[in-house]
């Protein structure tokens, strides 16, 4: 059952996470499918700072860590199996539900007390406490906040891995949920000296040559339609096996859609052996999410996906026309 949005006593909850971190000794901390920079580094800086503490933790990705995140301190620690073992708490980073961080139910059944941390506001009051709080931009931004409440100072590499959090999820402190708080805790971090601008290099200046490549293709593809309301770009097949280029290469490249003056939606065809991969972005208050659903998808209003059949010719004709009618 969907339990409506609480607000809650943030302070109240984070004095009892204190609680019970000064009482547990061991710990299961997992992430959410697909882990992105906020979940990853939420987690390594929580695991830092409790082993710190003296506890055992175990941390838990059921998919792997992203390429361009390996670069994060003790990021080998995280692992994709599950442990047998009990645990006298569970922290869950960023899943609005447990199932959001896959297959943790039988190890869940054996920790003590469930713990929730999260800023989406669909997160559904699953835990025994439960730290959700949508007006941050990042977990990584209430993790901080955590340690502060705890008087806990921020060692130089968990300093390293919350800012990599806060500065993925704001989209290089770009998007709206960007507030004077999160500079102000980024310029925290930032004091205590970790490699800032290598990690902006890492994440923001390194691609894989067949990224880039695939980029291209992918940006000669480009065309403005619905009165120049709506951005189309498409990858072929062939674009990929021409450079020896995954689906992990074309990540992002939608956004790139956005980008001409006057667009509003942007959508990206993704031909794959027998269906098509479809991802649409918008801004303000055009929904895409309706779009992907009709088509047997879902997500957000500003970004979501679906995938259908094909041939790829079909599948773009049908979604633009339904995408050229929303924006008209
Ligand atoms: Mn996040």
């Amino acid at each position: 059952m969907k339990r409506p949005m609480r607000t809650l006593d943030l302070e109240a909850e984070f004095k009892r996470l204190e609680e019970l971190i000064a009482g547990a000794q061991s710990f299961f901390l997992a992430g959410h499918l697909n882990p992105d920079g906020d979940t990853i580094g939420s987690m390594l800086a929580i695991a830092s700072v409790l082993k710190r503490l003296g506890k055992k933790v175990r941390l838990f990705s059921q998919d792997p860590v992203p390429e361009n995140l390996r670069f994060l301190p003790h990021v080998k620690s995280v692992r994709s199996s599950l442990p047998k073992a009990r645990f006298d708490a569970a922290i869950l980073l960023e899943c609005s539900t447990p199932a959001r961080g896959g297959a943790l139910e039988p190890v869940l059944k054996r920790c003590g007390k469930v713990v929730n941390i999260d800023h989406h506001k669909t997160s559904e009051f699953y835990g025994d406490i439960n730290i959700v709080e949508p007006h941050s931009s990042s977990t990584a931004e209430i993790v901080y906040r955590l340690f502060h409440n705890m008087t806990v100072n921020v060692s130089r590499s968990e300093a390293a891995c919350l800012y990599t959090g806060i500065v993925t999820d704001t989209g290089r402190f770009h998007f709206p949920a960007t507030s004077p708080r999160t500079l102000e805790i980024a310029s925290r971090l930032l004091e205590t000296g970790f490699k800032f601008s290598r990690i902006n290099d890492l994440l923001y200046a390194t691609k894989a040559r067949e990224a880039l490549k695939v980029l291209g293709r992918a940006l000669e593809s480009l065309e403005i339609k619905a009165g120049g309301k709506l951005a189309v770009l498409t990858l072929r097949l062939s674009d990929f096996r021409d450079f020896g280029a995954r689906t992990e290469h074309s990540e992002n490249v939608i956004n790139f859609g956005m980008m001409p003056p006057g667009v509003k939606a942007a959508v990206m065809f993704r031909e794959e052996a027998d269906r098509v991969s479809v991802t649409f972005r918008s801004r303000g208050h055009i929904d895409v999410s309706v779009v992907a659903k009709a088509f047997g998808g879902g997500g957000h209003r500003n970004a979501s996906g679906c995938r259908m059949r094909g041939p790829l010719q079909a599948a773009r004709e049908k979604v633009t026309a339904v995408l050229t009618r929303l924006l008209s």
